[in-house]
């Protein structure tokens, strides 16, 4: 199941119940509500790395009129990345029998950072938002995932299990000047970059089962926790215009999307559904959210307006679908 000796104990979860060792959460992607099984390499019909896109059926094609949205689903028989347009088709990016997860735009929108085991062990990859001229920026024995750009585009930020166990890292887009950012015992995750760059948002696994939610700057220096609440509080993602934060959390009993001011004040709650509502990503204006819900019955993507309310089925397949976000451009 895991890639790494030295990561071996139980590190958590992301979600309800998702992924026991980083090397799962890395090639499976997170699962809000089920720990998805390790992918096997020797599974599935060998795919093309550059295929073309193929459509297949959503959910409300109207749920959103700007911009596009990459996600990951397990639609076609194994994790891969999509993309939909607003008003438009859904497009498999991937292709690949290996585990493709964690889709996240370059600031421009013609490029996709993802997480993949497709060469063996989770490392992260670089295509164009077409799926074309998929490039490895990452290579490690240990596991990497949760890509996540710099809004000047120079840099990735990323999760590796490299030193024993998960902390953040930052890789210029040319693979070079890989540089530590946190030194902790306990794992950290999701690292996403605030819209001007300063600062570095990223939850950390306390004990297994409560994870606060932290702010750095970009060097890592000027470490703040932005959470103090024994529930599970996860993957924090910065409105365009910075002032707040989203994030997702079991605080109220089940997983709701909160928001909270980007000092980790005024924490307000934007769902209320008995059902996991995780994985929050902001509209490129913020006038809107999308999320993975399981109200109607397993993981499908969703928009809701800023405030919570309006909530549309974007997705509409019995298997997984998860990690939405969001660019305004996608223009190759
Ligand atoms: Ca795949
Ligand atoms: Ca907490
Ligand atoms: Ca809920
Ligand atoms: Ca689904």
């Amino acid at each position: 199941m895991s890639q790494n000796a030295a990561l071996t104990a139980t590190i958590g979860r992301r979600g309800r119940a998702c992924g026991l060792v980083l090397a799962a959460v890395l090639a499976a992607g997170c699962s809000a509500t089920s720990p998805n099984p390790p992918s096997s390499l020797s599974s599935g019909v060998p795919g093309s790395a550059v295929a073309s896109p193929v459509a297949s059926s959503t959910g409300d094609a109207a749920a959103f009129t700007t911009g596009a949205i990459a996600f990951q689903s397990e639609r076609d028989g194994n994790s891969e990345i999509y993309v939909v347009h607003a008003g438009g088709e859904l497009l498999n990016l991937t292709h690949n029998p290996a585990a493709d997860s964690q889709p996240a735009w370059s600031p421009d929108g013609t490029q996709i950072a993802f997480a993949s085991d497709r060469d063996g062990n989770p490392e992260i990859y670089v295509m164009k938002s077409d799926g074309s001229a998929t490039t490895r920026l990452t290579d490690s024995p240990a596991g990497e995932g949760f890509p996540a750009w710099s809004p000047d585009g120079t840099q990735i930020a990323f999760v590796s299990d490299r030193d024993g166990n998960a902390e953040i890292y930052v890789v210029k887009t040319d693979g070079s000047a890989v540089t530590r950012l946190t030194d902790d015992p306990n794992n950290d995750f999701a690292p996403i970059w605030s819209p001007d760059g300063a600062r570095i948002g990223f939850d950390r696994d306390e004990d297994g089962v409560n994870f606060e939610i932290f702010a750095m700057s970009a060097d890592g220096s000027g470490e703040v926790q932005l959470t103090d609440d024994p529930a599970s509080d996860q993957s924090p993602t910065w409105s365009p215009d910075g002032s707040q934060l989203a994030f997702f959390s079991d605080r109220d009993g089940n997983f709701e999307i909160y928001a909270m001011d980007a000092n980790g004040g005024d924490v307000i709650r934007l769902t209320d559904d008995p059902a996991d509502d995780v994985s929050p990503a902001w509209s490129p204006d913020g006038s809107q959210l999308a999320m993975v819900s399981t109200r109607d019955g397993n993981e499908e993507i969703y928009v809701m307006n800023a405030d919570g309310s309006g909530a549309v089925r974007l997705t509409d397949d019995p298997a997984d679908d998860g990690d939405p976000t969001w660019a305004a451009d996608t223009t190759p």
